[in-house]
């Protein structure tokens, strides 16, 4: 019997932003992918649990959340991609350290193997997963809901089961009664499509498609896909939690103890994430070849600086100088104070064994 962990992030990109910018806390907030056609047409990529209750939601045209939302003080807001993506980082940092194995899953999600750490004591798994709840509100700010099962899948559905801030348990002998009252969309891997052929021929909840003879679901949707349902609908599932190949990048912020324009302090604050990048690129035998400075200023915007060598390097140690010409030049072209700070090291190699690294998640 295995123990496993699902992290996910509550309402990722906005509680960033909301995080970052608390006035906007008690109002709708809603993180929108622009089109570059203009006039404000985008769709929502993220939209927080105040603008949930009026109907918002991930995947509706900006247009529409104007509308629900234009009685209630609204905030829209454009994706910071590239921001969300280290501080994807620094959470997926904190939750790694909690795992036997640790699979990142996406941007905000992950998988954890505790089986050997909790010495496969199904009734410590809540009681740890609390603690990594709060491990990473305190060291980041961030509220995540984690699911606790025996398998990947029901740790999946079980994490999205009391959201935000929620951890819930399913069980050994839980599962199909667990199950059973959830809508069929609840169970990860059956689209919207899968849902409307199945809700056609009646079947609502995972209960009712506990029902269907595996031969049914296979003539329906193909020996794979029917199998999959059949097993799933009963929470069966034997995948492992892989450990994820190389990354493709490496990054590292934090937030300064003042804001400044110090370039003295600002470097002074980069050591630890120097050491800590250092260290990244030992474990894993990576060197890299660009290098970029973040920061964060006090309106809040990101700001980059990069640089690419012409040779590879396996620690940051001989690059400090650049560190200091690439702040420098950002101090002397941005007028505001800066408030966090960050650096990436990108375009790695694996020195040992085998070439190039190809592998991201992104
Ligand atoms: P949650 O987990 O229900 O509290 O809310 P989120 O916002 O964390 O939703 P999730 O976990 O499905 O997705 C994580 C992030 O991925 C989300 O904050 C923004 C991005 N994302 C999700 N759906 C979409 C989408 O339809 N379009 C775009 N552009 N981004 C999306
Ligand atoms: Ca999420
Ligand atoms: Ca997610």
């Amino acid at each position: 019997m295995r123990i496993i962990l699902h992290v996910d992030l509550d309402y990722f990109y906005a509680q960033i932003e909301e995080r970052d910018n608390p006035v906007l806390k008690g109002r709708p907030v809603v993180v929108c992918v622009y089109s570059d056609r203009g006039g404000g047409s985008g769709v929502v990529a993220a939209a927080n649990y105040i603008s949930r209750r009026y109907n918002v939601k991930a995947g509706m045209p900006v247009k529409t959340a104007e509308k629900l939302l234009k009685d209630f003080n609204p905030v829209f807001l454009p994706v910071r991609l590239n921001y969300y993506e280290i501080v994807s980082e620094e959470v997926m940092n904190i939750i790694k350290g909690y795992g036997d194995v640790f699979e990142q899953a996406s941007v905000d999600e992950a998988y954890l193997d505790v089986t050997r750490r909790l010495n496969g004591d199904f009734s410590e798994a809540a009681g740890y997963a609390f603690k990594l709840q709060a491990d990473v509100y305190l060291k980041t700010g961030l509220t995540c809901s984690i699911g606790v099962s025996y398998n990947k899948l029901l740790a999946k559905i079980a994490a999205g089961y009391r959201k935000p801030n929620g951890v819930t348990v399913i069980a050994p002998g839980e599962a199909e009664s667990f199950l059973k009252t959830l809508k069929i969309s609840k169970i990860p891997g059956i689209g919207v499509k899968t849902t409307r052929i199945l809700e056609s021929k009646g079947y609502k909840t995972v209960g009712e498609l506990q029902s269907i003879p595996v031969e049914e679901l296979m003539s329906f949707f193909g020996r794979k896909t029917g199998l999959y349902i059949y097993n799933a609908a009963r929470g069966l599932d034997e995948e492992p939690v892989k450990p994820r190949g190389p990354v493709l990048q490496h990054s590292r912020i934090k937030t300064l103890r003042e804001n400044t324009r110090s370039l003295e302090y600002i470097l002074s604050e980069l050591e630890p994430l120097i050491s800590d990048l250092n260290r990244d690129l030992t474990s894993e035998g990576l060197s890299f070849k660009t290098l970029t400075v973040f920061f964060i200023t006090v309106d809040l915007k990101i700001h980059s600086k990069s640089v690419t060598f012409e040779h590879r390097f396996n620690s940051l140690n001989p690059v400090r100088k650049e560190i200091l010409k690439l702040t420098e030049s950002f101090l002397s072209e941005n007028p505001y104070s800066v408030r966090r700070v960050g650096l990436k090291v990108s375009n790695l190699l694996c020195e040992r064994g085998s070439g190039q690294v190809k592998l991201t998640f992104f």
